[in-house]
């Protein structure tokens, strides 16, 4: 089950105490730093998984200054590692800290406490930073394949990547979203939108925030319907009921099971959809050649 939310609490190592002078003379040494938390991102879209079964991460904390002026030993920073795609919010101020799109970034997320000086007035250490996140991911892929449910999304899925999604007769088969890779570019396979998705129907609004980071939709739109373009106006109003910007991605329409009609009607239904988006492409997984075609497409895009 894809994680796609989660709530942890990060603090930094608190500073360690400075040790104070002996009656004889000053050799009360400074406590050492608490170790700083940060962020380490991956290419893992699995990794908000942890957080169920440990949501509260604390770097070292700095040791305490000894006599003879040593300085305490600093503590060890804390990376937590999260996925690309993953904005990080601060739940008490409600702001976005930071939105991690990009692999092996390493961000500073709560300093660790100073060491506290030692000496005549020695000084306990600085306190950690301590933040409450909210983690919020949102797929990153080039291509996002959305429709109605049945439409046959997760089967185009698994014919053009080597993912393996489960494909099944009835709708909402597909219930977290599914990834695959076709010739280095990401296929997102999107669980179904059916009519008021936007306001709660069906799987909701959950996974819409995955559309907003597919750069091109792949619209599919199953010939078993009765009314093509009925279908494609209520998945596209459920996409700018949710946020108006999504219907500005570019997007390709992929009628679906052409074996299951004649060549005439797959001719009209296109004929309909002509001034709906400039590429529209009919596909079956059971003929190879329309595969063929559509990889073509995606290979250009
Ligand atoms: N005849 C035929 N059946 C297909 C084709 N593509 C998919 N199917 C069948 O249609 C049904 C639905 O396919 P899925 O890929 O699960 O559809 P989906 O759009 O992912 O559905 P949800 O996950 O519920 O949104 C399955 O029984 C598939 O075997 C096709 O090209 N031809
Ligand atoms: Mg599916």
């Amino acid at each position: 089950m894809l994680i796609d939310r989660a709530e942890i609490t990060v603090r930094g190592g608190h500073g360690g105490a400075g040790m104070p002078n002996k009656l004889k003379g000053p050799d009360g040494g400074n406590g050492g730093a608490g170790g700083d938390v940060y962020i380490k991102t991956s290419s893992n879209i699995n990794l908000l998984n942890q957080f169920s079964e440990k949501d509260t991460f604390v770097a070292e904390n700095g040791q305490m200054g000894a006599r003879g002026n040593k300085t305490g030993k600093d503590g060890r920073d804390l990376e937590i590692l999260l996925p690309v795609g993953t904005g990080v919010y601060d739940k008490k101020t409600r702001e976005l800290i930071v939105e991690v799109n990009k692999v092996n970034e390493r961000i500073l997320i709560c300093k660790g406490g100073k060491g506290g000086w030692g000496g005549e007035t020695a000084e306990l250490g600085e306190r950690g930073e301590e933040k409450r996140l909210i983690l919020s991911l949102r797929l990153i892929a080039d291509f996002g394949l959305i429709g109605l449910p049945n439409a046959g999304k997760s089967s185009l899925l698994n014919e053009l990547t080597n993912a393996k999604a489960i494909t099944a007769d009835y709708p909402f088969t597909t219930l977290e979203p599914n990834l695959g890779v076709f010739e280095e570019k990401t296929i997102a396979d999107i669980p179904g939108l059916i009519e008021g998705a936007s306001g709660g129907r069906g799987l909701g609004i959950a996974f819409l925030k995955h559309i907003e980071k597919v750069t091109t939709l792949l619209h599919c739109i199953s010939l078993e319907t009765k009314d093509a373009l009925r279908d494609y106006k209520t998945v596209r109003k459920e996409l700018s009921d949710f946020k108006p910007e999504l219907t500005k991605k570019p997007e390709i329409i992929i009628l679906t099971k052409t074996d299951m009609v004649d060549a005439e009607t797959i001719q009209k239904l296109i004929k309909t959809l002509n001034n709906k988006a400039k590429n529209i492409i009919s596909v079956s997984i059971h003929d190879f050649p329309s595969l063929e075609d559509l990889k073509k497409v995606l290979r250009k895009i």
